[in-house]
């Protein structure tokens, strides 16, 4: 099974979006192997980040990912679900992501954009390492 992780972030535990960001997943027929609400502190979301540290819209990412709990989710599926569930998601920006996509149909700001998905099966396994040490899964 291909695994890849999933942050629903912040914005959209706050507005009462993770059940139907998980329902889409779980209607594509994806599976979730793993969940967690979770605080992120500002260490664990500067690994998970690491990428862009130096980029000028670090300091407003981390402050959002941290301002209250993100629900933490490893999802798996068939060759190819890293791919699925970034499309699934929708381009970054949301005013640019096609309706329909995650980010398409709910947001409008580009830090606050809903969801977090891998970017390739190493990312998966590097994020779900940091979030979700030593996991075992028997699904
Ligand atoms: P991704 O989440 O679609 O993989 P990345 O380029 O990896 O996008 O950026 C990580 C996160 O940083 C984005 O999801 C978004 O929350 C935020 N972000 C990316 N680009 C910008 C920007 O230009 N301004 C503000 N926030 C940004
Ligand atoms: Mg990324």
């Amino acid at each position: 099974m291909e695994k890849t992780f999933v942050i629903c972030k912040p914005d959209s535990v706050e507005r009462g979006l993770v059940g139907e960001i998980i329902g889409r997943f779980e209607r594509k027929g994806l599976t979730i192997l793993a969940s967690e609400l979770r605080s992120l502190d500002r260490d664990v979301l500067a690994r998970h980040y690491a990428e862009h540290a130096e980029k000028p819209f670090f300091g407003d990412l981390v402050a959002f990912m941290s301002r209250s709990p993100a629900m933490l989710l490893v999802v798996g599926g068939p060759e190819g679900t890293v791919g699925v569930v970034r499309t699934l998601m929708g381009a970054t920006d949301p005013c640019q992501a096609a309706p329909g996509t995650i980010r398409g149909d709910f947001g409008l700001a580009v830090t606050e954009n809903l969801v977090h998905g891998s970017d390739a099966i190493e990312s998966a396994q590097r994020e779900i390492e940091i979030f979700f040490p030593g996991l075992e899964i028997r699904a």
